[in-house]
């Protein structure tokens, strides 16, 4: 086999991601816990004057929704302390049942507290809270990021925050159930200029009809897929499990490509275009790429997805 995952990771390695955000990320985690907290909210704040977020699905809060209650009745101190908690990554019950929760179901929890917090039914960040020095200095970051990128910092920040899952040895996501695939006449066609390859075609279609058992048969059995800013994800049983928890309702807008042959019979693609989240609908369209090997039958050995770091990669095509 002429590549392996580690070798497939660099195809198209002209292609620039947006590496503000991990950096974005690496800033905040130095911060002490009551400027974590403060700067989430005023970056959330800020970006609900421009962008909505949509509430989340009914799914979602049932599984949140008996450790949301139990918040809403503390007094406003233990309140305050479970969000510490939770921005400390701290070892308490409440942290525990956090870390096993999909990204989801944790944005959820928070689209709830912080509608709470708003409302003054749960502690708020202290009214005049003055940020430091620091924490101002990773907001103005913040606000200088595309709103694709905004969004992601975010989200990178929620899905971060509890007890490390890792340090629970052996545990099994709490995630929402799967919605039923998009039936056959409401199905939408990508249509990609410069790639007519049927195994991307059908990986967007697929993808945007949340049909994850049809999506996972275009994979090799040791395939491998890499989410934005993380280590690939590999085998088939592990990126179905991903579908299933992480990508239901997406949008992938692919625009257009390039196909290139590459060692014994395997071929390269790269695809760009704009996805939307459920969270945001058309309001936000993050700029992505997506790097496809095929191997010679046309499935997926390897397929890299990336926050393209401008607007201008998305032309970025060219041959090298
Ligand atoms: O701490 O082809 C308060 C894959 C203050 C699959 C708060 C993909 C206190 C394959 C404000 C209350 C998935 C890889 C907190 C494609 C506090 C594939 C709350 C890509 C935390 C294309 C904050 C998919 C809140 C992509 C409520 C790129 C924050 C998906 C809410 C990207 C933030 C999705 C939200 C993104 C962020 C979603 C809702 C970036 C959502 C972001």
């Amino acid at each position: 086999m002429p590549f392996t995952i580690d070798s497939a990771r660099s195809i198209f390695p002209e292609t620039l991601s947006a590496d503000a955000v991990p950096a974005t990320i690496a800033r905040f985690k130095q911060l002490n816990t009551e400027d974590k907290l403060a700067l989430i909210w005023f970056a959330y704040l800020e970006m609900g004057k421009s962008i909505t977020v949509a509430a989340p699905g009914a799914a979602s809060m049932v599984l949140a929704e008996p450790t949301l209650n139990a918040i809403r009745k503390m007094s406003p101190r233990e309140q305050t302390q479970v969000m510490c908690d939770l921005a400390n990554n701290a070892d308490t019950p409440i942290c525990r049942t956090y870390a096993v929760w999909s990204a989801n179901i944790k944005l959820g929890f928070w689209y709830q507290l912080g509608d709470w917090m708003a409302d003054g039914s749960v502690a708020p960040i202290p009214e005049g809270y003055q940020l430091s020095a620091n924490a101002n200095a990773v907001l103005q970051a913040i606000r200088g990021l595309e709103s694709g990128q905004q969004i992601t910092v975010l989200r990178n920040a929620v899905v971060d925050l509890g007890f490390d899952p890792n340090q629970l040895g052996g545990y099994k996501t709490i995630s929402e159930p799967v919605v039923a695939p998009t039936e056959e006449a409401k199905r939408t066609k990508v249509a990609i200029e410069g790639v007519t390859n049927p195994t991307v075609l059908n990986y967007m279609d697929n993808l945007n009809a949340n049909d994850f058992e049809v999506l996972i048969e275009l994979f090799t059995p040791d395939g491998a897929l890499q989410p934005p800013f993380q280590r690939p994800i590999v085998g088939k049983e592990s990126v179905l499990k991903f579908f299933k928890e992480e990508c239901q309702n997406l949008k992938l807008i692919p625009e257009r490509g390039v196909v290139e042959p590459a060692a014994d019979g395997y071929t390269q693609i790269k695809v760009t275009g704009k996805v939307q989240t459920p969270w945001f609908g058309a309001g936000v369209g993050m700029n992505m790429a997506w790097r496809f090997l095929l191997n010679p039958e046309n499935k997926i050995f390897f397929v890299a997805i990336d926050l393209l770091a401008s607007p201008k990669e998305l032309l970025n095509l060219a041959r090298r």
